[in-house]
């Protein structure tokens, strides 16, 4: 019997909250949360007087730091929503800090005890902590009284200290979605794969180096949370002499990034009941009773003449892609996943849960409130959800709303981009307007098979076309490997199947993942991997036949450590997955639909037929953390498996991945693998 070290809260900690609680109540009371005259009041950091940054400047990465020592103050100071974290600056060369932040994970409720007021005056609403969400009570789970949880921004390199206290009745943990803990295997978050949770009352202090830059995020990792709002943003900024895409914008604003997120009511997890962006929007398909809904929708203040870099991801719940546009304006895609690509002039973009893009807005069009647009597909298409923003110009009335519809035809959209005037300074990217849209990243349209493997370069390469796939995405940076590398395929899928007494089983290889019942990264030494794995090798070995068997238990792939590795894997349902691996980005060198396969020897008689084309080393492929496997279709992804570990490997839809869609990477053997032994006690 294994017990992860937790440290369980001193009385110290109380303290600290309850000051923290009472000093973040004060200085929201005392400021203005949003200055019409000055919208860059919060964030002008040439103005920004950090109380107490300079003097915790960290250069580099001081080896047994007493933390608890050095963070005493800050542990008051920071507690709620980071805004005046000395780590939120401008990055310098050179420069790095050790961050510490404290992330309380707890119950609460939207439209609680706390919106009285909220209701009829929009600014009691961030006073009060008041989740109003879309005006239906429910209960939820939230960082710091926050969902999203506070954002977290910080410079690459930078080390990262963050406590995160579980005041939940259950167990937790923290993902951190896009670092790779190349050092730390033990802080990537995944419950009983890297770690065992951590307890209700216990905290858990995750240190890792930000060894990347981007738009990340942080999420729990545990059953339904995410889904009840344990998420946040994590993003991590480079110095403006690293930054390949500084010179496309002016201003880079933690308030210009939006978290989508379709949301249930109280504990029916599997009905998606809307849609909300940063937590924020109307029940258009409920007349609640809503005394002032012009201030109920996300606002986004930009000034005519500037350039804004905005960061979107997708907190996908159930399977809801979403698509995004913004009224009368074209969005210069710069980065995904937080990777930065060449740039496309787009109409809109689509998102599956954990997907993230990057868009330069310039403020051109004439000085109004325009509609950010999210719309629902798949289940939330069935139900009507879409939602709202509001991008608002200054000069324009603040407190009116865009005059048209949130949700319009494709007619409509054609017309908004014949409307659309010409940027005059995104460098470069101006093009002919077309009355069709360009969107990136449709999962409703791909490449056939039918078509062949010419049609699918075609999409890959043309940039003229309207539908920008996301295998035609471009990095700015070639692959990683030398040409003509030789790569390991595995084949994988993902497929559903009705279990004889009824149950849906949602599975990879055909095989519903149970989850370990120990930490598989600290407890590897105490079993014999073939015993306690499975796998679609080992089942078969076993003469199992998972297609009329229920196969159940924990699916371990093995691939060796530090060799070229290619996944192919096919999706047999007409809905697309979000694929998701831990522990590595991955390169997407193809994609496209099949037709129905079924069976994984037939995606594999494609593919010695030659009719999965991967995209030559030259095409610079795009490199993602997540991505879209396109119904009754395929992915190809590359990447070298330079860090040993247990990573998971799952469906990012929540609805999915706890009914069983999920398995695990063990790349490389034990002996390769971080030894942890101080996080065990046997
Ligand atoms: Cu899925």
């Amino acid at each position: 019997m294994c017990v992860r070290e937790s440290k369980s809260f001193p009385s110290l900690w109380i303290i600290f909250l309850v000051l923290g609680l009472a000093q973040g109540l004060t200085e929201i009371d005392s400021q203005d949360p949003e200055d019409p005259e000055d919208p860059f009041s919060s964030t002008d950091e040439a103005r920004f007087d950090w109380p107490w940054s300079r003097n915790k400047t960290t250069k580099g990465t001081p080896a047994g730091l007493n933390l608890k020592n050095e963070y005493a103050q800050m542990e008051i100071a920071s507690f709620s929503d980071f805004e005046r974290h000395p780590c939120r600056r401008v990055c310098q060369q050179g420069q790095s800090q050790t961050c510490y932040y404290q992330l309380v994970v707890h119950n609460y409720q939207r439209l609680g005890p706390e919106c009285q007021r909220c209701q009829y005056d929009e600014r009691a609403c961030a006073a009060e902590y008041c989740l109003f969400g879309d005006g239906v009570a429910s209960p939820v789970m939230a960082v710091n009284r926050m969902i999203p949880g506070p954002p977290i921004e910080l410079c690459e390199n930078d080390t990262v200290v963050v406590d995160v206290l579980n005041y939940l009745g259950e167990a937790t943990t923290m993902h951190w979605h896009g670092l790779n803990m190349r050092r730390s295997p033990e802080m990537d978050g995944a419950a009983f794969i890297t770690q065992n949770p951590v307890q209700p009352g216990e905290v858990y202090r995750y240190e890792f180096l930000a060894d990347r830059s981007g738009s990340l995020w942080y999420h729990s990792h545990m059953g339904w949370q995410r889904g009840f709002g344990v998420a946040g943003h994590l993003i991590i900024r480079q110095t403006r002499q690293a930054n390949q895409h500084a010179h496309l914008y002016d201003y880079d604003l933690v308030e210009h990034a939006l978290m989508v997120q379709d949301i249930f009511y109280d504990h029916e997890l599997t009905t998606v009941r809307n849609i909300l962006i940063n937590g924020k929007g109307r029940n258009h398909l409920n007349q609640l009773p809503d005394n002032d809904n012009r201030h109920r929708y996300e606002r986004l203040r930009v000034t005519p003449g500037y350039r804004y870099r905005m960061r979107v991801l997708l907190n996908g719940i159930d399977n809801c892609p979403v698509e995004f546009s913004i009224e009368q304006h074209k969005l210069l895609i710069i980065s995904t996943d937080g990777n930065d690509i060449e740039p496309v002039l787009a109409d809109g973009f689509f998102l599956t849960s954990a997907e993230r893009f990057d868009f330069v807005l310039e403020a051109s069009q004439v000085a109004k409130n325009y509609w950010i647009r999210v719309r629902g597909y798949e289940q939330c298409e069935g139900l009507k959800l879409y939602q709202g923003a509001v991008l608002s110009y200054r000069g324009a009335t603040r407190s009116e709303l865009p005059r048209g519809n949130i949700l319009v035809s494709p007619q409509s959209r054609a017309l908004d981009a014949d409307n659309f005037l010409k940027p005059t300074n995104i460098s470069g990217q101006s093009k002919a307007l077309s009355a069709a849209p360009v969107l990136v990243n449709d999962y409703r349209i791909m490449p056939t098979i039918a078509a062949g493997p010419a049609a699918f370069l075609r999409l890959a390469t043309a940039e003229k076309d309207n539908n920008v796939g996301t295998v035609a995405l471009r990095s700015l940076q070639p692959v990683p490997w030398p040409r003509n590398t030789k790569f390991r395929t595995y084949y994988s899928s993902f497929s559903l199947r009705r279990a004889p007494n009824g149950e849906m089983l949602f599975q990879i290889d055909e095989i519903s993942y149970i989850p370990p019942g120990i930490s598989l990264l600290q407890g590897r030494h105490l079993f014999q991997d073939d015993g306690y794995f499975c796998n679609r090798s080992s089942l078969a070995a076993q003469g199992r036949n998972c297609q009329q068997d229920v196969c159940e238990c924990l699916n371990v792939i093995r691939m060796p450590a530090y060799r070229p590795i290619e996944m192919v894997v096919a999706n047999y349902m007409v809905n697309t997955h979000p694929f998701h691996v831990h522990g590595t980005s991955f390169h997407l060198v193809g994609q496209g639909v099949v037709g129905n396969m079924e069976d994984l020897r037939n995606i594999q008689q494609l593919d010695r037929q030659g009719l999965l084309p991967r995209l030559p080393d030259h095409y610079h492929a795009v490199l993602k953390d997540s991505v879209q496997i396109p119904g009754l279709g395929y992915i190809i992804v590359r990447f070298i498996s330079n860090n040993p570990g247990f990573w998971l490997y799952h469906c990012h839809v929540e609805a999915h991945a706890v009914q069983g869609m999920m398995a695990v990477l063990k790349i490389g053997e034990n002996h390769q693998i971080k030894r942890i032994p101080a996080r065990v006690r046997c």
